[in-house]
């Protein structure tokens, strides 16, 4: 079955909404297979973005996911990449579809709530960057 990572991101954590992130992935079908609440100092959330580091939005993106707790989980469901991606809506708030997570509570491209892993490739690294495999149940 497969498998993605989600993070509730700082201002999620703040806006009191990982109650109902979670809700909507339960809702929806999909089975959270891990999950822990942590805070991550900023190299752990430059190792974890390293994909973006030529970014211009690098070091500003690293600095807001260690400056308060996160919550991480791996969901698990028939293509829950792609369905978990589509209940969070488009990166930018302001253009995710209605009824999404973005456009209900995100505030701007970078403080948008919620993380999904965007292919297999990017699941299969992000998994286990918090997740040690006796934790995935
Ligand atoms: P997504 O999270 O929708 O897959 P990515 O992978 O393009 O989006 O970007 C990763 C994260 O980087 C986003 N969730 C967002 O927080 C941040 N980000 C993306 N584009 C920008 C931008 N232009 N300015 C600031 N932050 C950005």
């Amino acid at each position: 079955m497969e498998k993605t990572l989600s993070i509730v991101k700082p201002d999620g954590v703040k806006k009191k909404v990982i109650g109902e992130v979670i809700r909507r992935f339960e809702q929806n079908g999909l089975r959270i297979a891990a999950m822990k609440m942590l805070k991550i100092a900023k190299d752990e959330a430059k190792g974890f973005y390293i994909v973006h580091k030529e970014r211009p939005f690098y070091e500003s993106l690293t600095h807001f996911m260690s400056e308060g707790p996160i919550v991480v989980m791996v969901i698990e469901g028939e293509n829950v990449i792609h369905r978990v991606r589509e209940l969070m809506g488009a990166t930018n708030p302001k253009d995710a579809a209605p009824g999404t997570i973005r456009a209900d509570f995100g505030s701007d491209i970078e403080h948008n709530i919620v993380h999904g892993s965007d292919s297999k490739e990017s699941a299969s690294f992000e998994i286990p960057y918090f997740f040690p495999y006796i934790e995935i149940h």
